[in-house]
This record gives C-alpha cells, sequence and structure tokens, in this order.
C-alpha cells in the first residue's frame, strides 16, 4: 500500500564501480520495498565524467523522486544502510573516491536542516550537472530552498 504523502523527497543516484546500471536499478528496487516509501519517478540514468576528484571511473548518475512518511533522519538511515547492503565502504576510502553506489538526499520536501550527517538541501547539489540535468528530467519546475529554480541553476552550468 502506498505511504500517507507526508513529504516529496529527491535521492541523487551514483555508481561508479562494478555494473553500474545493475546496482542503481536494484537500488531502487530497494526503495520500492522499503516501508514508508513511494517511487514516484526515476530519471533517464547517464553516463558522466568524475567531477572533483577526476582520477576514477566515468559514473553513472540519475534521480529518484518519492513520496514517503520517513522523518529525514530515517530516510538517510535507509539511503545509508541500502548503500551496506550493495558493498558500498566509507571506512579506509578517500570520501570522493570510487563507489559502488551513492544514495544523496537531496531535497525532503521544502526542509532546510543544517545538522551533523544530515544536510537538506545537498550542499553542493546547485552545482552538479550530474544531479541538476536529471532533477529538471523529472521536476522541471522544482525550486531548490534557498537557491532557486533547477532550470535556472542548470542553465548557469552550460
Ligand atoms: O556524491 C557524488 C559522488 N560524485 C560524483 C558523481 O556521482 N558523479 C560524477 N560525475 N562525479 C562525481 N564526483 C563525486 S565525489
Amino acid at each position: 500500500m502506498s505511504p500517507a504523502h507526508d513529504a516529496r523527497a529527491y535521492i541523487g543516484l551514483g555508481s561508479n564501480l562494478g555494473d553500474r546500471e545493475q546496482t542503481l536499478r536494484s537500488a531502487v528496487d530497494a526503495l520500492r520495498e522499503a516501508p514508508g516509501v513511494d517511487v514516484v519517478a526515476v530519471s533517464a540514468l547517464i553516463d558522466t565524467e568524475p567531477v572533483g576528484f577526476l582520477d576514477q571511473p566515468r559514473f553513472l548518475n540519475g534521480v529518484a523522486a518519492l513520496d514517503t512518511t520517513l522523518p529525514p533522519g530515517a530516510l538517510l538511515e535507509l539511503l545509508l544502510e541500502i548503500e551496506r547492503r550493495f558493498g558500498r565502504t566509507r571506512e579506509g576510502t578517500p570520501a570522493a573516491g570510487p563507489r559502488t553506489l551513492d544514495l544523496d538526499l537531496l531535497l525532503y520536501g521544502d526542509a532546510e536542516i543544517d545538522e551533523p550527517g544530515l544536510r537538506v538541501p545537498h550542499p553542493r547539489m546547485h552545482e552538479r550537472p550530474f544531479v541538476l540535468g536529471p532533477l529538471a528530467e523529472i521536476a522541471p519546475e522544482l525550486r531548490i530552498p534557498g537557491r532557486g529554480e533547477v532550470q535556472t541553476l542548470l542553465a548557469r552550468l552550460h
């Protein structure tokens, strides 16, 4: 059964190790099966140049929209748990290095949260083409609280 609609959240999807597409599709399936989560849209998955730490394989990126009854902290815990299920380790690896799976909490409704380990909107999403492109595809009217319209932010990057 679909959850009552408490918040529309957006999740960044990324992978640059192993079978990237299989991992991202399976991670979205894991989200679909999670209690309190209703996946409402998934963007196309796009092959992208690494940004930031350049000496690593190319990424496959996308974005999912979901309606959730989970509060933001519980949603973040779910994302971290799914990352671990797909072999993501954070210990002993560079923070910006290769990863089997990245699930970033980008937006949680209009919420602006700045707590240790939980920053929403995601602090770098407004400058990342591999986030803004897929977001513009599935939510062209979306505004990022404190930053502006996704379409405008994306146009500025070109
Ligand atoms: O959380 C973002 C991880 N990441 C990516 C990514 O997902 N895609 C691309 N293209 N470059 C990246 N650099 C980092 S760090």
